[in-house]
């Protein structure tokens, strides 16, 4: 056989198996994962296999107890505690010494490897350019009454740039009834526009929520960050956690504790 056919196929052969070596271990990694995590009361997350469950049983939930946490109030990281489940949660150090923690925000995580969170501040919004596009692309246009209307600025695929995120709501107008009750969140990166959550519907009085970015937090070590949206209902049904991942330039709904 030619040379340059052998050098040929050799070079195919060694592609194909570094290809399937780096895909093949990505996989298994993928696989060994195992997390759960705890927004406040509110919500239990567990992944195993790849796959992620909205965990809502108390008898699943006490399968936690006297497991240690790694535990964050208001995003910043407060150290290792054990949880305890008696209707509600309770934190103990290793001194068996509770913990009142702040249920303003409060995550707990529990993993086999490592899970990076990211703090943030919402914003007032000052340039309502993006706004616009959104209300009118969405054919909104009895918006005069904002009662969410926040901006986010987060890193969340770490290239050293902050990306915009935006939360607008008209839910629970007080001063207007508007026909439309919108809840919408959305990214604003060099002027693209990309949906998060993107809730529209006739308003009732009571079927709206208002929409903010819970916590930023990567569960998978690829550096881009997974976003976790909260949605509060004026009633006393609970609060709507939804987990976004960013992938192929859309953000997608991966799980939801509803
Ligand atoms: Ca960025
Ligand atoms: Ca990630």
């Amino acid at each position: 056989m030619n040379k340059k056919y052998i050098i040929l196929i050799s070079i195919i052969i060694v592609y194909f198996l570094f290809f399937f070596f780096f895909i093949g271990l990505g996989e298994i990694k993928n696989n060994k994962r195992e997390a759960t995590i705890f927004l406040d009361e509110n919500t239990v997350w567990t992944l195993e296999k790849n796959s992620w469950s909205n965990i809502t049983d108390e008898i699943d939930k006490k399968e936690f107890n006297g497991l240690e946490f790694n535990v964050f109030s208001n995003y910043e990281n407060i150290g290792k505690y054990y949880l305890w489940r008696d209707e509600k949660w309770y934190l103990f150090d290793k001194n068996r010494k509770p913990y009142l923690y702040d249920e303003g925000n409060f995550l707990a995580v529990r993993a086999n490897y490592n899970i990076n969170v990211l703090k943030f501040e919402p914003q007032e919004i000052n340039d309502q350019r993006y706004i616009n596009t959104v209300l009118s692309e969405n054919n909104i246009t009895d918006s005069e009454e904002f009662t969410v209307s926040n901006l986010y600025q987060i890193d969340f695929d770490s290239d050293g740039v902050k990306e915009n995120f935006y939360a607008i709501s008209n839910a629970f107008a007080r001063e207007t009834s508007p026909d439309k009750v919108f809840s919408i969140v959305f990214m604003e990166k060099v002027g693209q526009i990309y949906y998060l959550y993107n809730s529209i519907s006739s308003n009732d009085g009571q079927n709206s929520c208002k929409p903010y970015i819970n916590t930023v937090v990567d569960l998978n070590e690829d550096d881009v960050y997974e976003i976790i949206l909260s949605c509060g209902y004026f009633s006393i049904q609970s609060r709507h956690d939804m987990l976004y991942q960013f992938k192929d330039n859309n953000f997608d709904l991966i799980l939801s504790n509803q």
